[in-house]
């Protein structure tokens, strides 16, 4: 059912500085930059690689205000791994079969993630701690 792992998402307090720090410390580059208003986000997708099934890449996220899903986080934790988004073929299908598991939806459906993905997420506590988002790339 997971193709790949799409992305990791990495919360911080500061875009600029995490991207000039990827930039010059791994090389890597900047592919998008969006605000995303409903996940609470203005993030930066960095490209790592090319696989058969799609690209993988590093996710740095900053919160917009303290009070969303990010900004609880780095209150809670500091900076640091903060999901792990994997390919899917089908993300509607693939939250059926996950929930028909017993696992908890946060997203009963998809919706927008970035460069275009529609995206949901599953709820840490049931994935072992780990905060797990399914990732459909939209077809080019
Ligand atoms: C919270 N918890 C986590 C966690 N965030 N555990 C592992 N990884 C994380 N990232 C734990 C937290 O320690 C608590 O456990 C418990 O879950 C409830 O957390 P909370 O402090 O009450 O925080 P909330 O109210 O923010 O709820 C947590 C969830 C929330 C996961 C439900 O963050 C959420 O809905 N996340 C999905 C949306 C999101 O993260 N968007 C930003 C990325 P204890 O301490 O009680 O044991 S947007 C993105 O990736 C995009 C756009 C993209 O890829 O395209
Ligand atoms: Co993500």
């Amino acid at each position: 059912m997971l193709l790949r792992i799409d992305h990791v998402g990495i919360a911080c307090h500061s875009l600029e500085e995490k991207i000039e720090f990827y930039e010059s410390v791994f090389g890597l580059t900047v592919v998008s930059r969006e605000v995303n208003e409903e996940q609470g986000v203005r993030e930066a997708m960095l490209h790592v690689a090319d696989g058969a099934q799609g690209g993988s890449y590093v996710q740095l996220l900053e919160p917009l205000h303290p009070d969303t899903a990010v900004g609880r986080f780095l209150a809670k934790r500091g900076e640091g791994v903060h999901h792990v988004g994997y390919g899917v073929t089908d993300v509607t299908k693939a939250l059926e079969e996950i929930g028909a598991k017993g696992v908890r939806l946060i997203d009963e459906r998809p919706r927008h993630g970035s460069m275009g993905a529609s995206i949901a997420f599953l709820h840490p506590k049931d994935v072992g701690g780990v905060l797990t988002e399914l990732v459909e790339t939209p077809r080019r």
